[in-house]
This record gives structure tokens, sequence and C-alpha cells, in this order.
């Protein structure tokens, strides 16, 4: 199994959270503050500005080597299962089918009131609808903003099979938030073999068997043999 993070994207354009010395920043705002469950319920106007503002950016990019190389991994071992804490759909596109998205997906909106999910077409910016057709309340993004609760049947499923797996690949996540850092912890207690792919230094750097210091679009592909 795989877990990625924003530095998989990062070769297609997409701007990661930690990446290049800093925070990403949105109107003097660090991320931490403007994903998060307050500013959802104080504010949700902003937090979709900011959601639209990243939409935008990802409507002009596209899966890049490496979400292409873990796709086909997919198709090649019929036993694969890859979780992303993305959630800018680049898996999906590339072919990618056995997916957990564990922070949820940008172009997917929920009903505050009913849970109701809605797809957002990618290329519709600002997002429309606003409003649930079903009760009325306001929709909000998809996503895990900090201080929320992962799916927990999602998150169960990813925890089983990093019980189960053999091999783990970590990919472009600098490991630090949680749960999802913990699934490599977790396979590794149970015997897996660990391969971070990064060309950082990350908190999982000493419990990986092995450490590829290279972007993921060049290693990926070199593991493959392409
Ligand atoms: C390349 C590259 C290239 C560059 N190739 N690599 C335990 C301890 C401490 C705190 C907590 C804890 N448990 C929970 C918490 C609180 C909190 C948390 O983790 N805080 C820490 C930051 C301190 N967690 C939560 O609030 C979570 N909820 C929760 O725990 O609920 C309870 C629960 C538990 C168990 C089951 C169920 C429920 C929710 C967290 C949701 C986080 N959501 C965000 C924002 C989403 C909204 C948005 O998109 O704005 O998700 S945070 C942000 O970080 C985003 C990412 O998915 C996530 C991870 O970041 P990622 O992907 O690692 O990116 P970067 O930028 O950090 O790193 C990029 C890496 O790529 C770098 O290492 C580069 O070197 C590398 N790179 N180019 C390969 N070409
Ligand atoms: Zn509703």
């Amino acid at each position: 199994m795989a877990l990625t993070g924003a530095g998989i994207s990062a070769e297609s354009g997409v701007p990661t959270f930690r990446g290049g010395g800093g925070s990403a920043v949105w109107k003097g705002m660090p991320f931490e503050v403007i994903s998060s469950s307050e500013m959802a319920a104080s504010n949700l106007a902003e937090v979709w500005d900011w959601f639209d503002y990243r939409r935008g950016v990802l409507k002009s990019c596209s899966p890049n080597p490496a979400h292409y190389a873990l796709a086909r991994i997919e198709k090649e071992s019929g036993d694969f299962l890859l979780v992303t804490q993305n959630v800018d759909g680049l898996h999906k596109r590339a072919g990618s089918e056995n997916v957990i998205e564990i922070h949820g997906n940008i172009n997917r909106a929920r009903c505050i009131a009913c849970n109701r999910k809605i797809e957002i077409p990618f290329d519709v910016i600002p997002h429309d609808p606003s409003f649930c057709d079903v009760c009325g309340s306001d929709l909000r993004p998809d996503i895990v903003l900090f201080g929320e609760t992962l799916d927990e049947g999602a998150f169960e499923m990813a925890s089983k099979a990093a019980e189960h797996c053999d091999l783990f690949l970590v990919v472009g996540t600098s490991a630090l938030v949680y749960p999802a850092a913990s699934l490599p912890q977790i396979a590794r207690r149970h015997g897996a073999y660990i391969v971070e792919i990064n060309p950082e230094k990350t908190p999982l750097t000493e419990i990986a068997d092995k450490t590829i210091r290279r972007p993921a679009g060049e290693a990926l592909p070199l593991l493959l043999g392409l």
C-alpha cells in the first residue's frame, strides 16, 4: 500500500502546505487557521474563497509520472491500496481506482445539516450551488479540516490494510499530520517493509527501511524500471 501527501502533486504544480521552508498562507492567515473547523463555523464564505482559489489553481494541473506509476502498480499487483491525504483528485485522474481520500476531495461539497454530498464540476469557479437542494442549508467543502475527525470507516479500512501489507510506500508527505502519519507506523509494527520517497528528511525517516531522496516523479518510475 502507499500513503501519499502534497509532495506527490508538487511536480504537477500544486503547492504543498509546508514545503519550501514555510507554511502556506492565505490573506495573511496560516493554513492551519483558514483550514480549521473554527473558521468553517465562523466564516464559511472565507473558507470557500480559499478553496475556490485552490480549485482555480488545480484547473490547469494534470497528474505527473508519480501518479501514473502508482496507478500502474495497482494494475500490475492487483492487491494495492492507495491512501492519500491529498484533496486534489489527481490519483483518480491518473487511473488509480482503489483509493481512499482520507482528507476529502476539493471538488465535492457537503451539506452542514443533512450531510448530503454533491460533486462540484472542477471548472465551475466559484463553486455552485451554495445551498443544499434537499434542506436549504449551507454547503461546505467536503474536506477534513484541522480539529475535525476523519471518516471513521475510511480510516479503519486504511489502518486494517496497514496491519496486513508487506510493503508500504510513503510518498511526499511531511508526516506531521495525524492520524495519517500513524499508518506507516502501524505497518512497521506489523512487519511491513517501509520505503520513504521524499527529497527531505521527515519524522518517519527513522522507521523507514529504505529512503529515496528524490522527487516522486523521478523515483517512482525508476522503481518500476520505467
Ligand atoms: C516532495 C516533493 C516531490 C516536496 N516529491 N516529495 C497526534 C499528535 C499531535 C496532533 C494530533 C494528533 N492527532 C490529531 C492531532 C491534531 C491534528 C494534527 O495532526 N495536528 C498536527 C499538525 C500537530 N489532526 C487533526 O486535527 C485531524 N483530525 C483528527 O485527528 O481527528 C481525530 C481522529 C483520530 C483518528 C481517527 C479519526 C479521527 C484532521 C487533520 C486534517 C488535516 N487536514 C489538512 C488540511 C485539509 C484542508 C486543506 O486542504 O486546506 O490536510 S492539514 C494539511 O496537512 C492537509 C494535508 O493533507 C496534510 C498533510 O500534509 P502533507 O500532505 O504531508 O504535505 P506537506 O506540505 O506538509 O509536506 C509536503 C512534503 O512533500 C514535504 O515533506 C516535502 O519535502 C515533500 N516534497 N516536493 C516527493 N517532488
Ligand atoms: Zn441538506
